[in-house]
This record gives structure tokens, C-alpha cells and sequence, in this order.
């Protein structure tokens, strides 16, 4: 098998497997923004990415996709259901993101986690030519960078957390908080979205180790005695700026913008929300303050559409299948009340749309709401930016989302607060346009400037200067 330079490992692979009418077999592109962001990285490197394909029991070796060597794991249908659903999405997921749905411990899950984790560390290791560097992706690979390590004590290797890491008070619930941390800790750079998250981090390494840290560096001791330091430190993710611009530039894109407001009945404002139906993005919270306004006789159906786009998502997870209904009584309960023949109060959509699409509905929305409870970034906020090249438009947004760090000009709500959020709303829908201009000119210089391109090379640049200093300390021969 030929070995890369450059490995990432991830949950998914950079791909999606379609099968034509006649049963044959392709891979397309998946649309996700790590793909994106990685793949001239990954041209550059001839890099090789090592991750499940997305189906259960699918037996694929490893082929060559666009310049990129694909290495697909194995996951069996009952590893999918313990690994990814039980302890990723059910464990991880709502204890990282501050217990806003109630994590379940279950042990079957962890073991299951334990082996799925070394099956992709051993994949990567196999993957990785002598002295390469490893990038391992989220959580639900955190075991992988100290059992890389241990394979592969030549590698470089990088991790990078893209949701949130919780205050230690929440943290130390879960029965596995050593061996999560010692997981974490075998990676050269630990990447994290935000400051306060590499603090939890660096916190949580001293309440359970005690190992020294300074600034962003962890002293970590070595079985002969020794430490080597790794580095926690924020890399703020972000997006394909010139892509979304390129896009919003369009005049088909524009055309259906204009469509799309015509057929909401040309309402003074339209409202935009678009999340993977996930209890962590505050959906109900912004229905609740849009149902509130409507009662109150603040807006009518005439002067302001909420349009909800509800991407599907894991919706074998059970406390996900219960969100659905929430949020579906809510909007029947809200539309029943309020539509009239010709406008609507919220136009909701359980449905994924092609990015052209998103686009459309971003430049057709005047308030883009974004009211995450808890978020390790969202790049819904940055899309919104980048595509509103007229500097019109007003970004309503959570202090409780990775990106409120960033976005310093957004409109910041406290998603709790639903009479904060009500005014806050108003605020947006009767901004003047020359204030307007002057938050979207300020948040669009931001995402113009740290775009995905720079995250990635500047994780790569810190991962290459711990790989010198190794060098230069002779650690590694
Ligand atoms: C995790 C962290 C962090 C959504 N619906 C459709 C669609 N999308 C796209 C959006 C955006 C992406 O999916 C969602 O990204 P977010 O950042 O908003 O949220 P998560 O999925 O939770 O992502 C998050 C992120 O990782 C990166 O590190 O920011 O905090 O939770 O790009 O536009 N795209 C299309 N159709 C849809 O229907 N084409």
C-alpha cells in the first residue's frame, strides 16, 4: 500500500457511495466543509485520508479519489449503533455541549468506542510513511492520537475538536475522563474552537493529572522518565469564503432570491434559521421568542416569515426523534394560529437543499438567526457574512456559539432569555441600513481574512514547528 506524507482521519470519508440503476458502484464528492477545507491541502501533500465510508459491513480497499488516497474502516451495523449513535452522538455529544439533553453512560458503548478507535489508529498507522504527519478529526476519534503514538512513535500528530470541550465541573461526569484525556494527550497539537475550550481542556489535564501547564503548553511525563510538550491551543475553523462570495455573485443565485421572497408573499422581512435538527442550535428557543412577537402583535404575518430550514440528522438517536416533534407541534401550533390565505409565520423545512440553494435563502433573508444554546463554532453565522456582498443584512447571534468570539458586530443574544432575544429580533428587523452596513462591513472583514485555507495552514504550520523542535531536541531520529 503506498504511504502518505500528509494523513487525515476522520469519522467519514471525504465521500459518498451512490450506486447507479444498473448496480454499479461510484463515489461522489460529500459536500461538507472539512472536505472543502482540506482538499487542496490534501492535492498538495498527495495526502491519504483514512475513514468509514458511511454504510454498514462494506468490505472497500483502499482506491485513489481526485489526487487523494482513500482509506476506508470497516464499521459493522452493531459498532455503528454503539460507537457513532450510542457513544459519540449519545455520551459525548450532549456532555460536551454543556448536558443540554442528558448524556447517557453505557459501557457496551465505551468498549465499542475503545475498538473502533484502535481499528482507525491502525489504519492510520498503516496509511502514514515514516516521519508523516497525522491529522485526527472531532470526537468521536478521541482515543486515536495516543494510540497512534504508541504504534507510530515517529509521527506527528495533530487532533482538532470541532465542538465544544466542557468546564471540568461537567466533565468529570464521564467514567472515562482519564483515558479521554490521556487519548487527547498523545497528539503534538490539540485544536480547539475556541480559548475557553483549550482552557477546559488544560484545566481538566491538571484536576486529573496534575501535569504542569504553561501557556498553551502541557508538560506530559514519559514512561523513561522524560516529558514531551503538547501544545492546546484555539484554531478557529472557518469557511470557503471565496466560494460562498462567488456564489452569492451569481445572477441565477440572485434570480432566485428574488423568487424565493416573491413566493413567501413579499413580506417586509424574512427571518432565516438553517441548523441540522439538532437540540444544541436553540431552534425551539427562536420559535418560541418568533411566536411570542406574533402574540404580542410586535409582527404581523405581512411584515416578517421565519424561514426554518431542518437539515434531517441522527434520527436513529432517540432524544433527536423527540426534538422533531417538538419542534414540529410548535410550528403547526404557530402557523395554525397566525397564516393567513396569502403569508405564512414560519416556513419550515425538514429537507437538505444543494448549496446554490442555501445561498439563494441567504441572500433572501434580511435576519439570519443563529440562537446555538451551545456551539463549537457554526458556520451557518460565517456563510451568512460571506454572502451578503451589499453589506445589508443583520446577523442575530448567540453568545453561547464558537463564532460570537469572532463576530464581535453581530447582533449577540442570550438564547435563554426570551424576552432579551424578542427585542433583540425587533432590533434586526428595524435596523436602519446604515447601521446595517456598518456590523456587516466589519463581520465580513473577519471571515475575508481567517478563512478555512488559513485555519488549515496554521494548525499545519504549529504541527511542522513541534515536529522541528522534536527534531532539533533530538526526540526523533
Ligand atoms: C460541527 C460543530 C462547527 C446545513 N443544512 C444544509 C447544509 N448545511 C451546512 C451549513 C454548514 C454545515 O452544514 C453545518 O455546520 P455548523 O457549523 O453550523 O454545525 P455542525 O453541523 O453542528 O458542525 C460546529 C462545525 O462542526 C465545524 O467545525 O462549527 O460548531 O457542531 O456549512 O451550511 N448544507 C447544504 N444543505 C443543507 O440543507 N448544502
Amino acid at each position: 500500500m503506498t504511504q502518505a506524507e500528509l494523513v487525515v482521519v476522520a469519522n467519514r470519508l471525504p465521500v459518498d457511495r451512490v450506486v447507479g440503476a444498473v448496480g454499479e458502484e461510484a463515489w461522489r464528492r460529500s459536500p461538507g466543509g472539512l472536505v472543502t477545507a482540506l482538499e487542496p491541502v490534501m492535492r498538495r501533500a498527495d495526502g491519504a485520508w483514512v475513514g468509514w465510508a458511511g454504510q454498514p459491513d462494506l468490505d472497500v480497499e483502499p482506491f485513489e479519489f481526485e489526487g487523494t488516497f482513500l482509506v476506508p474502516v470497516r464499521l459493522s451495523a452493531e459498532e455503528i449503533e454503539n460507537y457513532y449513535e450510542g457513544f459519540s452522538n449519545d455520551t459525548i455529544w450532549p456532555l460536551y455541549h454543556d448536558v443540554i439533553a442528558a448524556p447517557r453512560y453505557r459501557r457496551v458503548w465505551w468498549d465499542s468506542y475503545v475498538r473502533v478507535n484502535r481499528r482507525f489508529a491502525e489504519a492510520a498507522a498503516e496509511a502514514a510513511a515514516p516521519d508523516a504527519t497525522v491529522w485526527v478529526q472531532d470526537y468521536q476519534l478521541q482515543l486515536v492520537p495516543q494510540m497512534l503514538r504508541e504504534l507510530r512513535p515517529d509521527l506527528t500528530i495533530g487532533y482538532f475538536h470541532h465542538i465544544p470541550f466542557p468546564a471540568y465541573g461537567l466533565y468529570s461526569q464521564l467514567p472515562w475522563r482519564r483515558q479521554v484525556l490521556d487519548g487527547l494527550l498523545g497528539a503534538d497539537v490539540i485544536g480547539f474552537q475556541r480559548v475557553a475550550d483549550a482552557g477546559n481542556f488544560a484545566r481538566a489535564v491538571r484536576r486529573v493529572h496534575h501535569y504542569t501547564t504553561k501557556a498553551s503548553g502541557i508538560t506530559v511525563p514519559l514512561e523513561d522518565g522524560t516529558t514531551r510538550t503538547a501544545l492546546a491551543k484555539a484554531f478557529p475553523i472557518s469557511i470557503d469564503t471565496a466560494g460562498y462570495v462567488e456564489l452569492a455573485e451569481r445572477p441565477d443565485i440572485q434570480a432566485r432570491a428574488a423568487e424565493i421572497r416573491e413566493s413567501l408573499g413579499n413580506p417586509r422581512a424574512i427571518l432565516l434559521g438553517v441548523d441540522r435538527l439538532d437540540y444544541t442550535k436553540g431552534i425551539r428557543h427562536r420559535m418560541k421568542a418568533f411566536g411570542e412577537l406574533l402574540e404580542d402583535g410586535r409582527v404581523s404575518v405581512e411584515d416578517a416569515t421565519l424561514v426554518q430550514v431542518a437539515s434531517p440528522s441522527r434520527e436513529r438517536v432517540e432524544s433527536y426523534v423527540q426534538l422533531r416533534d417538538e419542534i414540529e407541534l410548535a410550528v403547526g401550533r404557530i402557523n395554525g394560529d397566525y397564516d393567513t390565505m396569502g403569508h405564512t409565520a414560519i416556513r419550515y423545512l425538514h429537507q437538505a437543499f444543494p448549496r446554490e440553494e442555501m445561498v439563494a435563502l441567504f441572500l433572501a433573508a434580511d435576519v439570519m438567526l443563529v440562537t446555538a444554546l451551545r456551539d463549537g463554532m457554526n458556520l451557518v453565522a460565517k456563510e451568512y457574512v460571506a454572502t451578503r456582498t451589499d453589506n445589508r443584512g443583520v446577523l442575530v447571534l448567540s453568545e453561547f456559539a464558537g463564532a460570537a468570539d469572532e463576530l464581535a458586530s453581530a447582533v449577540r443574544i442570550n438564547p435563554h432569555d426570551i424576552d432579551g432575544m424578542k427585542d433583540a429580533i425587533m432590533r434586526a428587523i428595524d435596523m436602519p441600513p446604515a447601521e446595517q452596513g456598518r456590523r456587516m462591513r466589519a463581520l465580513r472583514k473577519k471571515v475575508l481574512e481567517n478563512d478555512v485555507a488559513r485555519w488549515s495552514q496554521s494548525f499545519l504550520d504549529a504541527l511542522e514547528s513541534t515536529r522541528r523542535a522534536k527534531r532539533e531536541n533530538g526526540a526523533v531520529a
